[in-house]
């Protein structure tokens, strides 16, 4: 069997797995990447749009920000519609000059991929059967097979950066781990299309016919979504379909700003808000999805995965400076304590801005209680925003 030694073994090169590696790289640390899918497959997996400025920050510090820095779309602000109404909330002014960048995850993927490899760092693409080993030793070990071969990784510690569906948590005892956990009653069925956005900036919108998202990529191409059943399968909406629902749930005000174009692509995603705790076993280290889930409404996954990377990253850089496993004993507490903030606001911006069905009239009328107090006051407003831009790490 081939056996490579390293000093950490990253399981998963979504952004989570792929961004810890840099920033391993440029601290001299040295990681191999073990990926499932092909190259394509993750380059291709359309996802988040949403970048905090610390999560900006932390590409730049990886050594892959110019793209982004480039094609990055700086939003000042939001809108938020309650039917016939919108309103702006302006980050920009609510938070002392903050804002987020749209930049596509499969961008920021691509990105970090590239860099990866034209830095010669390892990331093997094609790992089956990914296992781990020897958790409470001093010396983990992945094993895996490679186009039928057998394949060993003998490393001081492990990152589990594999995504809800991975194998990493699936390795914890069960008898350790706390899981807590909500399923909604809808998903969002999302699409690409070549159009222009329908404002300046993002607009989240309340409609009794539930909620939708207008989102954009760039001046040509728009990302937008539309609540659905969980179960909703993408056949049954065809393109008119989709674009006449986009355009019911808009202010009537604007519904004359939708433009239609070519959809070129079209997926359901399931709600959930989902944490795993503790972050950590023996050696082994959950960060981003692998760990926790949350609604998209607050557009908060992916800068969860980079701010558990960037606390693992300073924990792994302390240990190997001191050979002290305090940052590493600390990492999972610390993670957790950002990781339920944001878990809090996603759930409050899907609880607010979806309906959840007629059975839930009380509830319903607070929820919409709760936008409308919000949007009208200033306390209100700013406390959205500086969530939304993202709080501190
Ligand atoms: P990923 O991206 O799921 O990557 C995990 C990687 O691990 C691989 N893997 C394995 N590899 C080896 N062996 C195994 N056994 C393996 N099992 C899995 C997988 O193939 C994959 O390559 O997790 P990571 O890195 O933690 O990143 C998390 C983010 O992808 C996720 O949180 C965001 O996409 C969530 N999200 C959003 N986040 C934002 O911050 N802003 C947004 O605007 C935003 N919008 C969204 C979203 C997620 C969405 N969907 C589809 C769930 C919008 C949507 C629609
Ligand atoms: C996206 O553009 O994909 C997006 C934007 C904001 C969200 C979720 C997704 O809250």
């Amino acid at each position: 069997m081939a056996t490579t030694r390293i000093q950490v073994g990253i399981i998963g090169s979504g952004p989570a797995g792929l961004l810890l590696a840099q920033l391993l790289d440029k601290a001299g640390i040295s990681s191999v990447i073990l990926e499932r899918r092909d190259r394509a497959y993750v380059e291709g997996r359309i996802r988040a749009g949403v970048l905090e400025q610390g999560t900006v920050d932390l590409l730049n510090e990886a050594g892959v920000g110019e793209r982004c820095a480039r094609e990055g779309m700086v939003h000042k602000g939001c809108y938020i519609s309650i039917q016939d109404e919108r309103f702006e909330i302006n980050f920009e002014e609510l938070t002392g000059g903050k804002h987020v960048v749209v930049y596509g995850q499969t961008e920021v993927t691509k990105d970090l991929i590239n860099a990866r490899l034209a830095c010669g760092g390892d990331l093997r693409f094609d790992c089956e059967n990914v296992a781990i080993h020897d958790i409470e030793s001093d010396k983990p070990r992945l094993t895996y097979l490679s186009a039928g071969e057998p394949h060993e990784v003998v490393c001081d510690f492990i990152a589990g950066c594999d995504g809800f569906h991975g194998v990493s948590r699936q390795a914890m005892p069960a008898s350790l781990l706390r899981v807590y956990e909500r399923v909604y009653p809808f998903g969002w069925l999302g699409i690409l299309a070549e159009a222009p956005p329908v404002m300046d900036e993002l607009i989240y919108a309340r409609h009794p016919r539930g909620f939708a998202l207008y989102s954009m990529r760039s001046p040509k191409v728009v990302r937008h979504y539309i609540q659905c059943l969980p179960d909703t399968d993408p056949e049954d909406w065809p393109d008119e379909r989709v674009w006449d629902e986009l355009r019911l749930r808009l202010p009537k005000g604007d519904q004359d700003k939708l433009v239609t174009g070519r959809v070129f692509e079209k997926s359901v995603t399931p709600m959930r808000s989902f944490v795993a705790e503790p972050m950590r076993f023996g050696r082994m280290f959950l960060a981003g999805d692998a760990a926790h889930i949350v609604p998209p409404t607050g557009a908060k996954g992916l800068n969860l995965a980079a701010s558990d990377v960037h606390y693992l990253r300073n924990a792994l850089v302390s240990y190997y400076k001191t050979n002290a496993m305090d940052g590493l004993d600390g990492y999972s507490t610390q993670a957790l304590a950002r990781i339920w903030k944001a878990q809090r606001f996603s759930w409050w911006m899907t609880s607010m801005l979806h309906n959840f069905g007629p059975q839930d009239d009380f509830d319903s009328r607070v929820r919409g209680a709760e936008l409308a107090y919000v949007l009208s006051s200033r306390a209100g407003q700013t406390s959205l925003a500086e969530n939304y831009v993202g709080l501190p790490f």
